[in-house]
């Protein structure tokens, strides 16, 4: 009996971590995107660039930073989208990322923004495998059934059904990951290059030009899922701590900047997500079969984010209505020709959002950390007070957790003027949380329960710590 615990422990030990597959993956990842698209590679340096100007300008945020681990892992930090046609695909693609440990987090409906897909984040779930690096890939699903024209949808999934976005060494690969719990190092080396296959750019279409422009018709994103091979991996995101300085940087690297950022406006304190997108790169591909027609596809485009802390449903509520209250002044137009005006308006709703982190704290909006400071963990002991007091008299500090998951999908429009430099159609919305995650074959994580879970969990911490009997609240 002891010894056959022993021989699984020695067995595991020699499984390669899930966050080590992860980060293998993320670099390899990083790496094809580089070559396959050379303007990344700009980007990325002009990110860094910046980030290291706001560190050496910024004491304080590389303190904050430094304090909740999470200054290392920033250079490394970014996530990518793909989109997928068929729930097996879907599935498979959830059993594949289980092995890198990403996990999925959240629903987010796009029909509400009249695009056909519905998603979730994989990504690393707690703080030790998210510092160990935060890679995430933002999936969707097409939805087929928003196809209007019903004879279409019937060519649509007989073209799904014949693909293969895995190769078969992944999907052995994948399988002995989970019937042994792990992988050895050189299974999980071949399985990061055999899973980057399912990413890369295909230049052959596997449709001919007429269907290509029929489902560009129904929606871009239709044609860019049905029309290829493989989910091509569409946008790698580097993180910036700021994005105004990277969106200003752009045009003397040569990379065209749309004239909006997405989400909430420039503040002291950033709260969930604010991302930018470059205008689309294009790739050269080429359709038909046997006898080839040079086309152009534009599947690619450079996206930079800037995290700010989690809302709670109360804050997050405040910003949709914020959100929705500036679009009823002034929607952003497709060309950026009133971009400043937009920017205007929205720094001024955004001004009844609480700006200082104490205030965002104190009125629930976001979620933090709390941990003990010098003074609380000399002090030893301190009886039936609340958190709010403890961080009052010194003992406790707090911190603002950082939001992981991807910016909400308002019907105001964020992901309308994010996906569609045309206007798309308007598809009927539905929330189809279930029918995902049947797709899935498994629940997504409910994310404000995460980032609860978490603080709560470090309020707890706290009161163990300073030997706190009764529950002070
Ligand atoms: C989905 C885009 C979502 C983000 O950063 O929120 C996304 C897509 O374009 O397929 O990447
Ligand atoms: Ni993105």
């Amino acid at each position: 009996m002891f010894s056959q615990k022993r021989d699984r422990t020695v067995q595991n030990a020699a499984f390669v971590a899930s966050d080590d597959i992860r980060s293998a993956f993320s670099a390899a990842m990083s790496g094809m995107y580089r070559v396959e698209v050379p303007a990344y590679g700009t980007l990325m340096e002009l990110v860094a660039g910046v980030n290291a100007g706001v560190l050496d300008a910024t004491p304080v945020l590389r303190q904050q930073l430094e304090a909740t681990d999470s200054l290392d892992r920033l250079a490394e930090e970014r996530h990518g989208a793909i989109r997928l046609g068929t729930p097996a695909e879907l599935s498979m693609m959830r059993r594949v990322f289980a092995v890198m440990g990403m996990h999925p987090v959240g629903y987010y409906d796009l029909s509400t923004a009249g695009v056909p897909v519905h998603s979730t984040a994989f990504r690393p779930v707690g703080a030790e495998a998210l510092s160990r690096n935060p890679f995430r890939v933002f999936t969707s699903l097409l939805r087929i059934d928003l196809i209007g024209d019903e004879a279409l949808r019937a060519q649509v999934e007989g073209i799904l059904a014949a693909r293969r976005i895995f190769t078969d060494i992944a999907v052995e690969l994948t399988e002995k990951a989970e019937t042994q719990g792990g992988l050895h190092r050189q299974d999980a080396d071949r399985f990061v290059a055999e899973i980057l296959e399912t990413f890369r750019w295909h230049n052959q279409a596997c449709v001919g030009m007429e269907m290509y422009h029929r489902l560009h018709q129904q929606h871009r994103l239709v044609a860019d899922v049905v029309s290829f091979k493989g989910p091509h991996i569409n946008h790698l995101t580097p993180r910036t701590l700021d994005i105004d300085a990277v969106q200003t940087g752009m045009p003397s690297r040569g990379i065209e900047p749309k004239a909006i950022v997405e989400g909430p406006p420039t503040r002291q304190c950033p709260i969930l997500l604010r991302q930018h997108r470059s205008r689309h790169w294009t790739n050269r591909s080429r359709s038909g079969s046997g006898g080839w027609t040079a086309c152009s596809h534009t599947a690619r485009f450079g996206e930079i984010e800037q995290r700010g802390v989690a809302l709670t449903p109360k804050g997050r509520a405040l910003y949709d209505s914020l959100l929705d209250a500036t679009r009823k002044i002034i929607r952003p137009a497709a060309d950026g020709s009133n971009a400043a005006d937009y920017v205007e308006a929205l720094s001024r709703t955004f001004q009844s959002f609480p700006d200082t982190w104490d205030d965002i704290r104190i009125a629930g909006l976001g979620y933090f950390t709390y941990s003990l400071t010098e003074r609380g963990r000399q002090v030893g002991s301190v009886h039936a007070e609340g958190v709010d007091q403890l961080v009052a008299d010194g003992f406790v500090r707090f911190d603002p957790i950082v939001y992981e998951d991807s910016l909400p999908v308002s019907a105001a429009g964020s992901f309308q003027s994010n996906l569609g430099d045309e206007a798309g159609q308007d598809f009927v919305a539905s929330p189809n949380q279930k029918r995902f995650e049947a797709a899935l074959g498994a629940g997504v994580l409910d994310e404000f329960e995460h980032y609860a879970a978490i603080e709560r969990a470090s309020i707890d911490d706290c009161r163990r710590a300073l030997r706190e009997v009764q529950a002070a609240e």
